[in-house]
């Protein structure tokens, strides 16, 4: 067998599972389609759980996390004038990291290269062949020569578009979905952040979302329809529609700046089941999606990496099967919980084209009953600062 384990994409998901096996003494090979350059140039999520925390720590990634990183104890859930502090430390005992996942992608880069871990980038044609056999295998072109490893298992996490979730008969798949008729607009921009929490609002005139990288870089979204492109949004005019959506007095003290990054998602909840087909297992945006309002897409796919990676080492060192045999259901229960919040975030917060007055008192009350009801904060924060594992 070349290795223990193949992992068709090398963004977060491959990397720490791979990083996490390698410290267990489990073989990896990592095939990537894109340059390492690129799969480092996508601005994604900003929010780590605490849980996501002390997994980079178990994988030995968490030194420039800690020194660079930011903990936050709570965040503001807003409309035009009600502002409602979420106070996870004190609903919790718990807080969240803000950590870029480009930031944790070049460190588990960085960790990889270090164990001398084979990551071998711009494969192409991938295949994942024998999944019913004592020995899986993996084909893929590099630079125009076929090549073919055999290994004990697969994991496929290679994001929404990958080959792997496909590689399971259509028949066989049970998918679920919803689309969002609108998606968002977001920029990084060398400014400081206009409030030292992040800022959910839920505005008449849509969506907006006050992030932030670090004391110098901001990172802020606005909803726009599904029709909009990037080059329809000049710098002014995004900070134009931000400052119109976010409460008066945040607006005023906002910085604006050159954009060093603008990009368009649109919005999706989606899952597919079942997560295992034989020797592959799905892991990650390759098996689900959520829309990013609760912050919980990257925190998936490390819940999926830490059910996986255990299954994986007790499989592989000691022979029990428990964990490969449940993996599915046992992630999937998570998965579905961060669906639920993802997609009540995401209700709650959006305007709806063509929506009737019904909508927008729906969400104005949700927001009052945040206000007055200190269960209903602890529900938000519980669910925000990500459930157990
Ligand atoms: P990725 O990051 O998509 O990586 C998959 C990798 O697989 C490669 N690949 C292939 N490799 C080989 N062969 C093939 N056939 C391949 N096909 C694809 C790809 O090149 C890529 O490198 O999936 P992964 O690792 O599962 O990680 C998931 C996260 O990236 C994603 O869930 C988050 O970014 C979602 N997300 C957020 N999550 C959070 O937890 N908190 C947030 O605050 C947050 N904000 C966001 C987000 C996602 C966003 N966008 C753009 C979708 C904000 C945004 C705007
Ligand atoms: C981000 O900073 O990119 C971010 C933060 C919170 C979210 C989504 C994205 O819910």
């Amino acid at each position: 067998m070349d290795t223990q384990v193949a992992i068709i994409g090398g963004g977060p998901s491959g990397l720490l599972l791979s990083q996490l096996l390698n410290k267990a003494g489990i073989s990896t090979i990592v095939l990537e389609r894109s340059t390492r350059e690129h799969v480092l140039s996508r601005i994604r999520a900003g929010i780590l759980e605490w849980g996501t925390v002390e997994m980079l720590r178990k994988a030995g990634v968490n030194l420039r996390m800690e020194s660079e990183g930011f903990p936050h104890d709570g965040c503001y859930m807003t409309d035009e004038d009600l502002m409602v502090h979420i106070d996870f430390k004190e609903l919790t005992g718990k807080q969240v990291m803000v950590y870029g996942q480009t930031e944790v992608t070049a460190d588990l880069y960085a960790a990889q290269d270090a164990m001398g871990t084979q990551i071998i980038h711009e494969v192409e044609d991938v295949k994942i062949l024998d999944l019913d056999q004592e020995e899986a295998a993996v084909e893929y072109t590099l630079k125009g020569e076929r090549k073919r490893i055999t290994c004990a298992y697969v994991a496929g996490c290679d994001g929404f578009h990958g080959v792997s979730r496909k590689t399971i008969p259509e028949e066989k798949r049970r998918e679920f979905e919803r689309v969002y008729p609108f998606g968002w607009l977001g920029i990084l921009s060398e400014t400081p952040p206009c409030n030292d929490e992040l800022i959910y609002c839920n505005s008449p005139r849509g969506f907006a979302l006050a992030s932030m990288r670090n004391a110098k870089l901001s990172r802020y979204y606005i909803q726009v329809p599904l029709t909009d492109k990037v080059e329809d949004w000049s710098d002014e005019a995004f900070w134009e529609e931000l400052k119109s959506r976010l409460p008066s007095e945040t607006a005023a003290k906002m910085q604006t700046g050159p954009s060093i990054e603008k990009s368009i998602a649109p919005l999706r909840s989606f899952v597919s089941e079942p997560l295992r087909w034989g020797r592959l297992f799905l892991v990650g945006d390759a098996a689900h999606i959520v829309p990013p309002t609760g912050a919980k897409g990257l925190n998936l796919a490390a819940s999926d990496v830490h059910y996986l990676h255990e299954a994986l080492v007790d499989a592989l060192t000691k022979g029990d099967m428990t964990g490969i045999d449940t993996y599915s259901e046992v992630a999937l229960k998570r998965i579905w919980k961060a669906m639920r919040f993802s997609w009540s975030m995401t209700t709650m917060m959006h305007r709806f084209d063509g929506e009737d007055e019904f909508a927008g008192a729906m969400r104005r009350s949700t927001l009052e009953h945040l206000a007055s009801s200190e269960t209903a904060r602890r529900e938000l924060a519980e669910n925000y600062i990500g459930l157990p594992y």
